[in-house]
């Protein structure tokens, strides 16, 4: 076992996305998982029926617990529910965290269409945790929300929204296309002075769901155990694509990934 990684996110009953994917990738990848829990949903493959908000002292406590003890190799967070939560954990962050790498997967809504994240929380994420992030991996529409920049069409729209997210802090940014139509998926991976593009083909059917938790906490994972940034991505990037084509189909809705896939 290597790379001890701490998850901040959310708890998904149905065990396809939040908290239960990102224990299952960083296992999977052979880290050492913890986590903060900052809420607690109710869902199946179908829907996201309720939400159930854990205190911000709470989410507080359990970060720093962990930090105190056992310490962490990279943190990943993922559904931050609300604004006081987030200032929480900056709060840790700016004390504790400042040399642990942070990947920021920036859950806004459920891939059903339920609010992860209370909307007046996105101006508390990019003023509070953006500057301390090593990695931000929106997916079009909350690339969109936290730039302001419209619909996202295209790969030129995508550079674009890279750039303007670049400017609020993060040392990287990995905009996900898998939202835009066509055969080949392109996620594009930028710095202030690099570029580089990840393709893969779309794999047909409707299992995809905490494929966006999957791929963070893979970074974090990477990142955990020394790879530098553009392998850690490569790697998580492999393993995101063969756990969708090895779903397991359960579920009457858009099922969950396979995170028993062995990559290299
Ligand atoms: O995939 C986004 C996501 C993140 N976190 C939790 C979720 C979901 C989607 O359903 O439930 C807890």
């Amino acid at each position: 076992m290597k790379g001890k990684v701490l998850t901040i996110a959310g708890s998904d009953s149905s065990g396809g996305a939040g908290i239960q994917a990102d224990i299952k990738t960083i296992s999977s990848l052979g880290g050492y998982a913890m986590s903060a829990i900052t809420a607690i949903t109710v869902q199946d493959t179908n829907m996201v029926s309720d939400v159930f908000p854990v205190p911000a002292n709470i989410v507080k406590s359990q970060i720093l617990s962990v930090l105190g003890d056992i310490g962490a190799d990279a943190i990943k967070t993922g559904m931050l529910m609300s604004p006081d939560i987030i200032e929480g954990i900056s709060d840790i962050l700016g004390e504790h965290g400042t040399n642990i790498p942070l990947v920021v997967d920036p859950v806004m809504m459920s891939t059903s269409g339920t609010m992860l994240l209370k909307a007046r929380s996105v101006q508390t994420m990019v003023k509070e945790i953006l500057p301390k992030t090593i990695l931000l991996t929106p997916n079009l529409a909350e690339a969109s929300k936290l730039t302001g920049v419209d619909l996202l069409k295209n790969m030129d729209d995508m550079r674009r929204a890279a750039d303007a997210l670049l400017k609020l802090g993060p040392e990287a940014v990995l905009v996900k296309g898998g939202h835009l139509n066509g055969d080949i998926l392109t996620d594009l991976l930028v710095t202030q002075n690099s570029e580089k593009i990840f393709s893969a083909l779309r794999v047909p059917g409707k299992d995809n769901h905490g494929t966006g938790c999957t791929l963070a906490s893979g970074i974090a994972t990477g990142l955990a155990q020394g790879l530098d940034l553009e392998s850690a991505v490569t790697r998580a990037h492999n393993f995101v694509q063969k756990a969708l084509e090895k779903a397991p189909g359960f579920g009457s809705g858009c099922g969950p990934l396979n995170h028993l896939v062995r990559v290299d």
